[in-house]
């Protein structure tokens, strides 16, 4: 799993772990009824089986049922499957029983639901019933094609498309360039990236932009830069110590990628930040900077000591190709661009709500507004965006929720 999960067994006051031993229950007689109750089902269906259930395979089948409801357009619950994922993330333990989770917020009745069977059978029915629903096995197969969303899915399926061999062999199809690539180069990028090829990346790309720029600032961010192991894609921030020398600096490292034969794909959009709209502008989820979407080929050689590259063994080419966005803020929203970009989307989210709900402000990937006093708030670190909000800092690995 490309998750964190924390393996460490629950000792909360309203639960045994359901690994103790029968005896344990006997002294059951001061813990809440429904545990109790759920302790002597469990003991009753499956006696001394050994359940362990840590948080991230909990939040595994939680996200997918977010995305189950993704797929039906269910907005809802596809969310509240998400919060749910997210509040379990954040528990220092794992679960072993639904005492340990009744007063968390954010869990829907849904959720108890799926945790209870979880927790009582071992697997949880409505999953197993989503897992081999064909509709959702479609979709999920189809959107994890790069370039390929929910509404193209959903078209295929339509059509009576059921694998991706269907889809290259059906003539009436047009692929757009984007997703070209994605079949392209399907095998490779859905293989995880790990932080060693993350690192490789992180100095070519630096190389490449001090060549154009020695005082260039690149900085990794994502899931990397939350101290994730692996990956979905790289993602880099690259701007300029001087407010408006950006402008050109990305199109001229994407040709010189280009130049050196690393970049098999390129998505280039411009900026559309209109400073002249600031600041009646809309506070968005998406944001306005000049961006890239690349695919780039990342050799074996160019690995420096710590592991090698992520491919199926027997894989005998010498490379493979990875997803990397590289976006260029202007310097005055780096702060803010840089909180954006690390994540997880879970908690920009959640912090945006805190800024809205309990500050009067707005937050997003490229500024801070404070609705009362009608200012934008500076910031040259996080730090300061943080102080702004009358936050600690929290560190960039404790934002993976
Ligand atoms: N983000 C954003 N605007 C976008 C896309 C992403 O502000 N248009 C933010 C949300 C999280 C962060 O950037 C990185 O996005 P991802 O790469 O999708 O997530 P990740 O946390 O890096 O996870 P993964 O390991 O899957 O790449
Ligand atoms: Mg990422």
């Amino acid at each position: 799993s490309m998750r964190e999960g924390r393996p460490v067994t629950v000792e909360t006051r309203h639960c045994i772990p359901v690994r103790e031993p029968v005896v344990s229950l006997s002294v059951g007689g001061h813990f809440p009824a429904i545990c109790v109750c759920v302790f002597a089902r469990v003991y009753m269906c499956v006696f001394n089986r050994e359940i362990i259930l840590e948080n991230n395979l909990n939040t595994d089948v939680l996200e997918e049922l977010a995305e189950n409801s993704e797929f039906n357009e269910s907005k809802g619950p596809c969310l509240a499957f998400r919060r749910a994922a997210s509040v379990l993330k954040s528990l220092p333990s794992a679960v072993h029983c639904l005492g340990a989770i009744q007063g968390l917020p954010c869990l829907g009745e849904h959720t108890k639901a799926v945790m209870e069977e979880i927790l009582i059978f071992g697997r949880s029915f409505k999953v197993e019933e989503v897992q081999s629903d064909e509709r959702y096995q479609a979709l999920k197969l189809f959107t994890s094609v790069f370039g390929v969303g929910p509404k193209t899915a959903e078209k295929w399926y339509r059509r009576g498309l059921r694998s991706l061999k269907e889809i290259l062999a059906e003539p009436n199809i047009q692929l757009n360039r984007m997703q070209r690539a994605g079949f392209l180069y399907y095998r490779d990028i859905s293989k995880a990236v790990s932080k060693a090829e993350a690192k490789a990346l992180r100095s070519i790309i630096e190389e490449t932009a001090h060549w154009i720029a020695p005082d260039s600032i690149l900085a990794l961010t994502g899931g990397f830069r939350r101290g994730k192991e692996y990956g979905h894609d790289v993602d880099f921030l690259l701007t300029m110590p001087e407010m408006g020398k950006e402008k050109g600096l990305l199109v001229r490292v994407i040709d010189r990628l280009r130049d050196q034969g690393i970049l098999l794909y390129c998505e280039h959009q411009g900026s559309t930040v209109d400073m002249s709209k600031l600041p009646s502008r809309r506070f968005e989820a998406m944001d306005h900077f000049e961006k890239c979407f690349l695919i780039l080929r990342l050799e074996e050689g160019q690995m420096e000591g710590d592991g090698g590259l992520q491919k199926d063994p027997g894989e005998s080419r010498g490379w493979r190709a990875v997803r990397v966005d590289l976006v260029a803020p202007p310097v005055d929203h780096y702060a803010f661009a840089l909180l954006g970009w690390t994540g997880s989307r879970q908690f920009e989210r959640d912090l945006r709500r805190f800024a809205r709900k309990e500050r009067g402000m707005s937050l997003d990937n490229h500024a801070l507004y404070d609705k009362t006093k009608k200012l934008f708030l500076p910031a040259t670190s996080e730090e300061d965006i943080f102080a702004h909000l009358g936050l600690e800092y929290v560190e960039p690995w404790q934002r993976n929720a």
